[in-house]
């Protein structure tokens, strides 16, 4: 099956393996070798209804940059032997890319050189973008990273939800409702116009960096949810998977704690690109943005758990609220360093 769509990209399947890959959550992927390595990918239909839009998104960026910065490596998908990136058959919708030489990922961040690269990665790639009409961008997922809808989205699966689950979930549910100061503040930056709308990345989690034996950063990958946004978005993905040495997988929750030196290499990093660039504002809510996209994050788990599990891929029944409990554990540890840090006094972050 899989050998099919090769063919349709002009790859003969004999001289190829196909290997699956990645630990994605919403897509396929597979590695596919040969003399030219490359990733294939079923794209996830139920939830990027229009897979055109990515695309449309992705021509305009890689034409942005290609004139404006050609050095700059953007990871687009190739044409198939029809000349469209996407293949589509009974069995879905898939796109081919050049699978990016001597090149690694990462689950978990285990040496800050690899907090630093990768926040400079999603930096740059703010700052290369800060000139481009981020309103030409489709939005291929729509209301993507709107808290005042994730947060009705739970309220919905609650009323819905059968009651063993509710009472297996009662501490991650009472932790939701008590950090609800998370949505009043996102409420407020909205209506205050405080953050200016920017290309934002809206997946810039630690395995979305392609790094290379020495953990210098090479790109950015898993580009389906660049779409307008706000900056607190990719800084704080950059929070939710750099800051703590096991993932949001990790069902352990004592191993869930935050390392300090881990957020000096995250603003350094940022800041290396985008520091003269973001506001004063911005600035200011730099360590909010890890609380709403941790915060958004558990309501997201916790939601699909109630719902019986229908978005998230799941490894075993129950994963999903594990993960729910990781992020809000992760979120009051980083409620506790805030507390601990006088933004005003960290050279970084001054206004
Ligand atoms: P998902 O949306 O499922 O997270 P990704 O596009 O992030 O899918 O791909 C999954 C994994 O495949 C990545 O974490 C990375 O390890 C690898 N990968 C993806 N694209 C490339 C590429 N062009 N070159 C090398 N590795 C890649
Ligand atoms: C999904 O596809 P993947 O695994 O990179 C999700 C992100 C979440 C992430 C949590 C389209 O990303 O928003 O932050 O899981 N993508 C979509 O791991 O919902
Ligand atoms: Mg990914």
């Amino acid at each position: 099956m899989l050998n099919q769509i090769l063919e349709k990209f002009g790859i003969n399947p004999s001289s190829h393996r196909i290997e699956e890959y990645g630990s994605g959550l919403i897509n396929r992927t597979w590695k596919v070798h040969g003399e030219q390595d490359y990733i294939l990918q079923r794209i996830n239909t139920d939830v990027f209804q229009r897979p055109e839009s990515i695309v449309e998104n992705l021509l305009l960026l890689q034409k942005y940059l290609g004139d404006k910065y050609p050095d700059y490596l953007f990871v687009a998908p190739l044409p198939a032997l029809n000349g469209s990136p996407l293949v589509t058959t009974e069995e879905g919708t898939y796109r081919l890319f050049p699978f990016i030489h001597e090149s690694q990922s990462i689950n978990e961040v285990t040496v800050y050189k690899q907090a630093y690269e990768a926040a400079k990665q999603f930096g740059k790639f703010a700052r290369l973008l800060k000139d481009f009409d981020a309103s030409r961008l489709k939005y291929t997922l729509q209301s993507f990273h709107d808290l005042n809808l994730r947060y009705e989205q739970f309220d919905k699966a609650y009323d819905q939800a059968d009651p063993a689950k509710l009472q297996e979930s009662e501490w991650a549910i009472l932790q939701l409702r008590d950090h609800s100061d998370i949505l009043v503040t996102y409420n407020h930056l909205l209506s205050s116009d405080k953050l200016p709308v920017r290309v934002v990345h809206h997946d810039a989690k630690i395995n979305n960096v392609l790094f290379d034996e020495e953990w210098n950063g090479i790109c950015l990958i898993d580009l389906d949810t660049v779409m307008p946004g706000y900056f607190i978005s990719d800084v704080g993905d950059m929070m939710r998977t750099y800051l703590c040495p096991v993932n949001e997988d990790e069902a352990d929750l004592s191993k869930i704690k935050i390392d300090e030196q881990c957020l000096d290499a995250i603003i350094n990093g940022y800041f290396s690109e985008m520091g003269d660039e973001l506001t004063t504002s911005e600035k200011e809510y730099f360590i909010y943005a890890g609380k709403f996209m941790i915060y958004m994050q558990a309501i997201r788990f916790l939601t699909d758990h109630l719902n019986g599990d229908i978005y998230y891929h799941i490894d075993y029944t129950g994963q999903n609220l594990v993960r729910a409990k990781n992020q809000l554990t992760l979120l009051n540890q980083l409620i506790q360093l805030e507390e601990k840090i006088d933004l005003l006094t960290n050279p970084s972050l001054k206004k």
